[in-house]
């Protein structure tokens, strides 16, 4: 529980730090979600794995995320049960506007962290809307999919 708790605060840190519009009404609890946008999609920072076993959780370095330059994104995993951070042994990431039929033009590096936790650099947004990014998560030998929707950029 120490970990997740640790974990929650780091995140809200990032999510409000940046918030220079002074506009706390998208701040009023509901963590790890961004301002609403007009689509209803679910953009939420943390999402459960399509097989119900983890909860994967991201913080971009930037908030909001930059139009057009690079940032990079630090992603964790809970169990979902216990809530107990769990080690990520393997992750796949994929990213892309699924309303245009196109990724990014760039490949993100991957690098593990000795926390368990995953560090992607290089992700690069080129265009403003709704994209997708997928992140493959193998986790004591069970690999399950965790589908974040991204606003760019705002
Ligand atoms: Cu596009």
């Amino acid at each position: 529980m120490h970990h997740r708790l640790l974990a929650i605060g780091l995140a809200t840190l990032f999510a409000c730090g940046g918030d220079a519009d002074g506009d706390s009404a998208t701040h009023d609890g509901h963590h790890g979600h961004h301002g609403s946008t007009a689509t209803g999609l679910d953009y939420s920072t943390e999402v459960m794995t399509d097989g119900g076993s983890w909860m994967v959780s991201y913080t971009a370095s930037a908030d909001p995320i930059p139009l057009s330059e690079p940032f990079a994104i630090d992603i964790m995993a809970m169990d979902h049960m216990s809530g107990d951070m769990v080690m990520i042994d393997d992750i796949a990431i994929g990213v892309s506007m699924p309303s245009h039929g196109h990724s990014m033009n760039n490949d993100p590096a991957i690098g593990t962290n000795d926390d368990g936790t995953v560090t992607v650099t290089g992700m690069l947004f080129h265009m403003e809307g709704w994209w997708e990014m997928t992140a493959d998560v193998t986790v004591m030998g069970t690999t399950e999919r965790a589908t974040f929707n991204v606003d760019c950029c705002q």
